[in-house]
């Protein structure tokens, strides 16, 4: 069965910007995925500790025959192919990938929480997300259009393609 899934993409260390466009192009060789869509990149001040570099954050949007499961580990892989560091808990990293949402899917496993937990209360998720599919309704959160993370979303700086 095909499977629509978004994935969040974020990286604060060692050249930001090409960690997460490489990402973009990795997520398209990954088995039984194709990349379909990707949001602009964005620039944000971290959410959480704030003694570290700024984040560039975009979302993908994959086709795939993976599991949920399967694409975390794949996705997991991915993430120690650009050497991620994660030194501290919310402390830089060269590449995080989150998987946001897979179909209409509410997973509650210990790997794996679908929609992701953190989804609705960030903008530097919730502003690349609404650019790809704006009609888009989150299974128990409801329209992407009216997330709380709006809110805070006048801190997210789009880059130019
Ligand atoms: N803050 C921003 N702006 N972007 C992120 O991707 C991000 N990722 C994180 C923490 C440290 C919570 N803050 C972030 O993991």
């Amino acid at each position: 069965m095909l499977s629509h899934a978004y994935i969040g993409l974020g990286s604060n260390l060692d050249d930001p910007l090409d960690h997460v466009t490489r990402a973009l192009r990795e997520l398209d060789r990954l088995p039984l995925t194709r990349l379909a869509a990707s949001s602009s990149c964005y620039a944000s001040r971290p959410v959480g500790p704030q003694d570290q570099p700024d984040f560039i954050n975009a979302v993908a949007h994959v086709e795939t025959r993976l599991s949920p499961l399967s694409l975390l580990d794949q996705l997991q892989a991915l993430e120690q192919r650009h050497a991620r560091v994660r030194a501290r808990h919310w402390g830089p990293r060269t590449l995080d990938l989150d998987l946001l949402l897979y179909d209409d899917r509410c997973l509650h496993h210990p790997r794996l929480r679908l929609p992701h937990p953190e989804l609705g209360k960030r903008a530097f998720v919730v502003v690349p997300l609404h650019e790809l599919a704006p009609r888009l309704a989150l299974p128990g959160l409801g329209p992407v259009a009216g997330l709380p993370a709006w809110r805070s979303a006048g801190d997210l700086r789009a880059l130019l393609p």
